[in-house]
């Protein structure tokens, strides 16, 4: 390969997946329900009537999934704690076989030389604490910290990096705003009250992780940012813009660096706006040892008077590449965010923990080629580096996703994996784009 660019030394080459999404084994080990097996048991919620019930087995295979992140020459692997495997009924005494169950994985990620993030909410809240309200309930927060206090305890002794969640946005607004995502609900107050609730949960879960901290940990939270643009030059469309990027980036970023809400949304949402006890910005605002940012693709806007929870709706320019997801593939757009990130809200360390596509794969004589997802990829590490040259405090990156898995209300027709996963019979093949990435991972570097 021409290893025409090299990374910083100290780079991390990871790749990343979440529980619900591969591990299976959904009543083993003394499991609770969460709200996406609720949701995904409910007809009509997801495609195809599926459910994560068995996904990619990971939860037996995970030994052979470790044998392939060592193929791919991973560095690092980013997954997520079922947090009912941990407390089944959301609270009481923590369940000594799930915890036994991360502890091995994390042992023998490390025996293998990778280094586990470890994420504490990726979206399967234990069924119990919904029934107790879930996000809208401000206990949910203090359930939340004993959590992650558990979990620190527990696996303090292998895990250096921790993210509390990952896209409180579309934990939100999926989830309790449009009903695409458990629990499926459709009101703006509640998504509201929960996105404040899940700040302050970050914030809780922070200072319970740090409380059994060895020295070096580092936590940080994972935000889904995208650089938004007006379709137009219009006051209408621009304004929409503002908007936008006030409702899925500035919501979050805020308080989270600032430690106030944007003004202006705080003004749009009027009556909707959640209710913020005094110390809780307080909270939210405890320092990051880094941001994690999910980025796919870019947002262009216009003005739109009936859509909510802000008036501007997508437009999808023709002419442009878009992946399965019908997410346009825009490069630049990575490179503009993390600069902006970087300039307006000072961050000490970024680390990209997601970002790839899904392509509809064929497995063909044994083989999955698939040009497209490497040449995402590839797009995307030459933006990365590009914002690494100009200051940004980029340390690594996590190809979204390890396999092919359980990719919410789509089931699974959608396939972000660097191995393919053949559902049937649980065989995994590396696909191109994994194989092309075990050559960036080992040799620290991508063909300019
Ligand atoms: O599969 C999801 C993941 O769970 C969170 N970030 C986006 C991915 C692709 O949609």
């Amino acid at each position: 390969m021409p290893s025409d660019i090299l990374f910083p030394e100290d780079f991390v080459w990871g790749a990343a997946t979440a529980a619900y999404q591969i591990e299976g084994g959904h009543e083993e080990g003394g499991r609770g329900p969460s709200i996406w097996d609720t949701f995904s048991h409910t007809p009509g919620k997801i495609n195809n009537g599926d459910t994560g019930d068995v996904a990619c087995d990971h939860y037996h295979r995970w030994r052979d999934d470790i044998a392939l992140m060592g193929e791919l020459g991973l560095q690092a692997y980013r997954f997520s704690i079922a947090w009912p495997r941990i407390f089944p009924t959301g609270s009481g005494r923590p369940n000594t076989e799930g915890l036994d169950y991360y502890k091995r994985l994390v042992e023998s990620l490390l025996a293998a030389g990778i280094e586990p993030f470890v994420t504490l909410y990726h979206w399967d809240l234990p069924q119990a604490l919904q029934d107790r309200g879930g996000w809208a309930n401000r206990d949910t927060v203090s359930r939340c910290g004993e959590y992650a206090h558990t979990l620190a305890r527990a696996l303090g002794d292998g895990v250096h990096n921790w993210i509390t969640h990952n896209e409180p946005w579309v934990v939100a607004f999926l989830g309790n705003l449009t009903g695409e995502h458990a629990p499926g609900g459709r009101d703006l107050a509640t998504a509201l009250q929960v996105s404040h609730h899940l700040l302050l949960s970050h914030g809780e879960a922070t200072e319970a992780l740090r409380a059994e901290a060895r020295e070096g940990d580092r936590v940080g939270i994972t935000l889904n940012l995208q650089p938004v643009e007006p379709a137009s030059d219009s006051a209408a469309d621009r304004d929409a813009a503002r908007l936008y990027d006030g409702y899925l980036n500035r919501w979050f970023l805020d308080p989270l660096f600032r430690g106030s809400y944007p003004q202006d949304m705080l003004e749009w949402y009027g009556e909707h706006a959640p209710d913020i006890r005094s110390g809780d910005l307080e909270r939210i605002t405890v320092p990051l040892d880094f941001l994690g940012v999910n980025y796919y693709t870019r947002a262009i806007v216009r003005h739109a008077s009936t859509s909510v929870p802000v008036q501007a709706a997508e437009v999808k320019p023709d002419g442009r590449k878009y992946t399965e997801m019908g997410w346009e593939v825009y490069p630049r757009g990575l490179y503009d965010l993390l600069g902006r990130v970087h300039a307006e809200y000072s961050t000490s360390a970024l680390y990209i923990t997601e970002n790839g596509a899904a392509f509809p794969d064929t497995l063909h004589e044994g083989k999955v080629e698939d040009p497209q997802r490497r040449s995402y990829i590839h797009e995307h590490l030459l933006e990365a580096y590009r914002a690494i040259e100009d200051g940004v405090p980029l340390k690594g990156y996590f190809v979204w996703s390890l396999l092919d898995n359980f990719e919410w209300a789509h089931g699974y027709s959608k396939r972000f994996g660097l191995v393919y996963v053949d559902y049937p019979t649980q065989t995994r093949i590396i696909k191109a784009s994994g194989r092309w990435y075990a050559s960036v991972t080992r040799e620290n570097a991508v063909p300019a």
